[in-house]
């Protein structure tokens, strides 16, 4: 079933028709949110075909009051904007998190998970269970926790929405468009859009804008995240999983700090997830750390040496949930924040030049981590009932895909700037949908950017383009813009421009998540020819000064240059074939999920996800090839492995398909319609469990995720690991399965 919208001239007949089907469908989908059905009780009664086609309904729906209801091709009504027009609102930078000292953590952190007893709600089932949602034991320690002990802390509590007070942009107003961060700002996407009710909109902290952590390499983080969410399963306000498993989104960490699927935990619960933020390779490469681009800032401007590879140093990050089958609709409903990491050579200090600093625009006020001209932009569509409440649809096996734009959760906004270079570093938090930017002048006209960074690590040289690439659902694309070109005047105002449609015009009227159905040009995307609502200008630069001081920027030649790996044996090959039509081979009901999408493994049977089985377990300090290959054509994935980046060797048989801004490392990695790629990537630092998955969240969350495990053959840790099963009175463990 794909989303499905009216046109904007339909009948007032047939929108109520709609609003009904939509609201009996919306009683489904609670259901089955909170746990009431499962998606295969919905498949029995004939509700759901196998292929995931919800059925039409009558008598037959013991949920549906009105048995005249019919949900199909009737069409969902479009979301209301409440004559909310584009560009009448600023966009907020994104709310950066305290540090706190790590000692001020109550209770203090432990390597081990703490397993203090507390009193659980009867509505968790009552009796007692431990503080700390992590599983127990020493394999679910903190790898590390002596080398590398946090030396800051953050304190975050997923949690309903509210009105933030707090609000800490890390810049002035005159560098946030004006936005008056001591006001009290409700939780709504536009100040004319109603505010968001406590349980439709689930944050960080409860509130907007999207939160920020500033991280530096060398500076171990504690994250300490409260689960703050209602212990009653069904105030969730139709969607959303009172449980979460945080996923620091390519964190070079332990297994245990790294969100897995399966290691979720409940209200009333914390997790602390140690996140030593090291350069991949410390444990055996740069070891003495004598390298100065192998380095961290100092305070004081100087540089802090570190082990590892310099060549691995990443720079945007970003943050969600993990749960396992819910992770599209906690993210979507707010469980998404970004990390940017600061180095010895990235160092959001656009002035020091030390022969190690590249200097891209940031400002120079600090010594790092000036964010003046260094700016995080979370894109994602979103759809809202007919009270303007987030709404969401988890029928949508094929992708879910909204048709209203945001920008940092905020309706189309303007965003002031000077006449210089910005940094954007630029996410896709979409569930399903694909991004293709432009940027616009106010004539029309395609202008410049200079694509910086891919999946948030520095590319070997800027790449320039007048239109970025599709982005893929979790890719970032760090961009540089130079309002300071010839031609471009204060007062002017350009556009970022969506020029990806999702709307099937074959199968009208209706948005596709399976994939982008075409790339409209420019002038089509301006001239509203696409019927997308999503395609078309989101975000207006307004040039509103000359700089206040000198853009001392640059934007360098060389940046970094991808490790080289050809001293590295290849130990080990292994094909991934991602597509529908997944089975389940039986095995634990707690750890397995169901939908029509599945991984083949090495020329294996097409598997539905379950946490409790391993399909790869690469030997520790080893490298491997992988080739990730789609099964048809009619479909995109974005495909994410955890833990290490990787380097592209070949698309589609050949290294000259791989366009020069995907020659970096990668984290995701599209396999667009029908085609195939080939990567290689590290198995070292760590161990432990990790995933690799399809980041359009509704695939992944319908199955197409599997589990890999680092084996060191029971050193420096245990292979394979028990599998954790958590409640709230405590973690069991299974017996792990292999493919
Ligand atoms: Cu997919």
């Amino acid at each position: 079933m794909t989303r499905i919208y009216l046109p904007g001239n339909a009948s007032k007949a047939r929108l109520r028709e709609a609003e009904r089907a939509r609201r009996n469908r919306a009683e489904i989908v609670r259901e089955l949110s909170w746990g009431r059905v499962s998606r295969r009780d919905l498949i029995r009664w004939g509700l759901v075909t196998s292929a995931g086609v919800l059925a039409p309904i009558g008598g037959l729906n013991p949920f549906v009051s009105e048995a005249a209801a019919a949900v199909g091709p009737t069409g969902l009504p479009p979301s209301p904007l409440f004559g909310v027009r584009a560009f009448t609102q600023p966009m907020p930078r994104f709310d950066v998190l305290q540090r706190k000292a790590p000692s001020s953590l109550n209770p203090r952190p432990t390597a081990m998970s703490n397993q203090t007893q507390q009193v659980v709600d009867p509505l968790l089932g009552g009796g007692t269970g431990p503080i700390e949602g992590r599983p127990p034991g020493a394999v679910w320690a903190h790898q590390g926790f002596d080398r590398y002990p946090p030396a800051v802390a953050y304190e975050v509590t997923q949690r309903g929405a509210r009105s933030n007070t707090t609000y800490n942009p890390g810049v002035s107003s005159a560098l946030n468009s004006g936005i008056n961060a001591g006001a009290e700002m409700p939780l709504r996407f536009h100040p004319a859009m109603p505010i968001q009710d406590e349980n439709s909109v689930w944050t960080f902290n409860g509130t907007i804008p999207p939160k920020l952590v500033q991280a530096r390499y060398g500076e171990p983080i504690l994250f300490r995240h409260h689960n703050g969410l209602p212990v009653d399963v069904t105030q969730n306000a139709g969607f959303g999983r009172h449980t979460i498993s945080t996923h620091e989104h390519n964190g070079h960490h332990g297994a245990e700090n790294d969100g897995f699927t399966g290691a979720f935990f409940f209200p009333n619960q914390y997790y602390d997830y140690h996140w030593p933020v090291v350069l991949a390779g410390w444990s055996t490469f740069n070891t003495n750390a004598v390298d100065p681009k192998a380095s961290s800032p100092n305070d004081d401007g100087s540089l802090k040496l570190i082990a590892g590879d310099w060549h691995e140093t990443m720079s945007t990050h970003w943050f969600h949930d993990h749960m396992f089958s819910f992770t599209a609709q906690n993210v979507y409903k707010g469980n998404a924040a970004m990390m940017n990491i600061y180095s010895g050579l990235d160092r959001g200090n656009e002035s020091i030049r030390d022969g190690v600093n590249i200097g891209l625009p940031s400002g120079n006020a600090k010594a790092w981590g000036n964010l003046d001209y260094d700016v995080n932009l979370m894109l994602a569509d979103k759809a809202f009932d007919q009270d303007g409440q987030l709404a969401f649809d988890i029928f949508e096996f094929d992708g879910f895909v909204g048709d209203v734009m945001t920008v940092n959760l905020a309706y189309k906004p303007y965003f002031e700037v000077e006449r210089r270079r910005y940094r954007f570093r630029i996410l896709n938090a979409s569930v399903s949908r694909f991004f293709k930017i432009a940027l616009a002048d106010a004539s029309g006209v395609a202008q410049q950017m200079y694509q910086v960074a891919n999946d948030g690590n520095l590319l070997p040289s800027p790449v320039i383009l007048t239109a970025l690439d599709e982005m893929g659902i979790a890719e970032r694309y760090d961009i540089i813009i130079d309002f300071s070109r010839p031609g471009i005047r204060v007062g002017d105002k350009l556009h970022l421009v969506n020029l990806a449609d999702h709307f099937d015009v074959e199968e009208r009227p209706r948005l596709n998540g399976k994939k982008v159905i075409r790339d409209v040009t420019l002038a089509e995307a301006l001239g509203g020819a696409s019927q997308d609502p999503c395609v078309g200008r989101f975000l207006e630069f307004r040039v509103v000064r000359d700089p206040v001081t000198p853009d001392t920027s640059r934007i360098p030649l060389q940046m970094i240059p991808n490790p080289n790996l050809s001293l590295i044996p290849v130990s080990r090959e292994r094909t991934f074939v991602f597509g529908r039509d997944g089975i389940n081979v039986g095995g634990d009901p707690l750890t397995q999920g169901e939908g029509p999408w599945g991984i083949g493994t090495d020329g294996g049977a097409m598997l539905n996800a379950d946490y409790g089985r391993i399909s790869a377990a690469p030997q520790y300090g080893t490298r491997e090839i992988w080739h990730l290959v789609n099964d048809g054509a009619g479909w995109d994935h974005p495909i994410h492995i955890h833990f290490e980046e990787g380097q592209i060797l070949s698309r589609n048989g050949s290294f000259a398909n791989v366009p020069a801004w995907e020659r970096g490392r990668k984290d995701v990695y599209r396999l667009r319609p029908g085609g195939r790629l080939s990567i290689t990537m590290q198995f070292r630092d760590w161990g432990g469990m990790f995933m690799e998955h399809c980041h359009n969240t509704m695939h992944e969350d319908n199955a197409m995720l599997l589990r890999w495990e680092i084996n060191g053959s029971g050193q420096p840790f245990l292979a394979p690991l028990p599998t954790p099963v958590p409640t709230p009175q405590g973690v069991t463990f299974h017996d792990p399965r292999f493919t």
